[in-house]
């Protein structure tokens, strides 16, 4: 199986993800007291095809972030009970919050002020009254700048995939949603056979484009919504929504052949030449009132039993 052509086209699809093509599709968090200044802001941005919610709030506000994800917060600075800028400084204590934009959009004059919520955490600063083409312009730019940003800050650079840390923070939800929702939930993790020899005979760069290769397939060949991280050097992990493990061991036995059958490139003094790799596996599904990490160790339970047995096979 020559894996090029099709690794390339999932390389182009990366590419476009990363670059963020559909503007209309962000989320705004419009926080404002009085209502008819929040839905004129919100008309403003639906009218680009952007996604808003109001919130009158503002003491409600960690719990609507939590529920509606937005891209972006548009923030009053002057509330009942509470202050935009008091709201800012917490949220940016937060590492959850923390790299949420905010832009202020109020009437305050006093430039001193504006600066102040600035160095609060503000990112921009908009007067009322806004000219609706720069309210929507600001938005968009700093939604898009921030989601380039976020698609690196998560994802491991040579292989793409989510990094450790994220796909930890996606376990922690995915298990959430799994116990509220009773649906069930798989956990792999996947580890190169011998892979120190793969190094060691040909090289870092051909252990590299291994590492690539099954980062490439796992992309091709998951759902959509399956998580994929490298776990740590040449290891990986999936997250696998509504699914049992039973169903996740057809589709990783499925992968596991396909992987056998890749020729990796590689080279020595007499040439170039390819080779094949495997890998192992463990699985686990989700039990009642387990928690991730229990999971995520009997996984790799699971994988530790399918290198004792010989490798390049799964174990649940
Ligand atoms: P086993 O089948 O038991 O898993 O054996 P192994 O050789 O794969 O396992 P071991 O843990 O001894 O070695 C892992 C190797 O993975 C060692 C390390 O050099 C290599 N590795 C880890 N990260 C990277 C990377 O980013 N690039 C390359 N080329 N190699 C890596
Ligand atoms: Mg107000
Ligand atoms: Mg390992
Ligand atoms: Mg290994």
């Amino acid at each position: 199986v020559d894996v090029d052509s099709s690794l390339l086209r999932v390389v182009e699809q990366l590419e476009r993800e990363s670059r963020v093509s559909m503007p209309e599709l962000y989320r705004v968090l419009v926080v404002d007291d009085s209502r008819t200044q929040a839905q004129h802001a919100a008309q403003t941005l639906n009218s680009a095809g952007m996604i808003t919610r109001i919130l009158a709030d503002p003491l409600a506000l960690l719990s609507a972030v939590d529920e509606f994800e937005p891209d972006i917060i548009l923030m009053d600075m002057y509330m009942p009970r509470c202050n935009g800028v008091e709201l800012a400084t917490v949220m940016r204590q937060q590492p959850r919050y923390d790299r949420l934009p905010i832009i202020f959009l109020s009437a305050e004059e006093d430039m001193a002020k504006q600066m102040d919520a600035l160095a609060e955490g503000g990112d921009d600063f908009l007067t009322k009254p806004v000219h609706p083409s720069l309210l929507i312009a600001t938005v968009q730019h700093r939604c898009k700048r921030n989601r380039a940003m976020r698609f690196w800050m998560e994802r491991d650079a040579l292989t793409g995939l989510f990094d450790h840390t994220h796909l930890l923070q996606r376990l922690d939800q995915e298990a959430n949603r799994a116990a509220r929702q009773q649906t069930p939930l798989s956990f792999a993790m996947l580890d190169l056979d011998k892979f120190k020899a793969v190094n060691d005979t040909w090289g870092h760069a051909a252990g590299d484009r291994v590492l690539k290769n099954l980062s490439l397939l796992l992309r091709q060949r998951l759902r959509k919504t399956d998580v994929i991280g490298r776990y740590g050097g040449e290891e990986f992990a999936v997250i696998m929504p509504e699914t049992e493990a039973g169903d996740a061991f057809v589709v990783l036995s499925d992968l596991l052949e396909a992987f056998g059958r890749v020729r990796h490139p590689v080279s020595d003094a007499s040439g170039r030449r390819f080779i094949h790799c495997s890998f192992s596996g463990g699985l686990a599904q989700l039990d009642t009132d387990e928690t991730p990490a229990e999971l995520a160790v009997r996984a790799d339970q699971a994988l530790y039993q399918a290198k004792a047995d010989g490798r390049s096979r799964l174990c649940i």
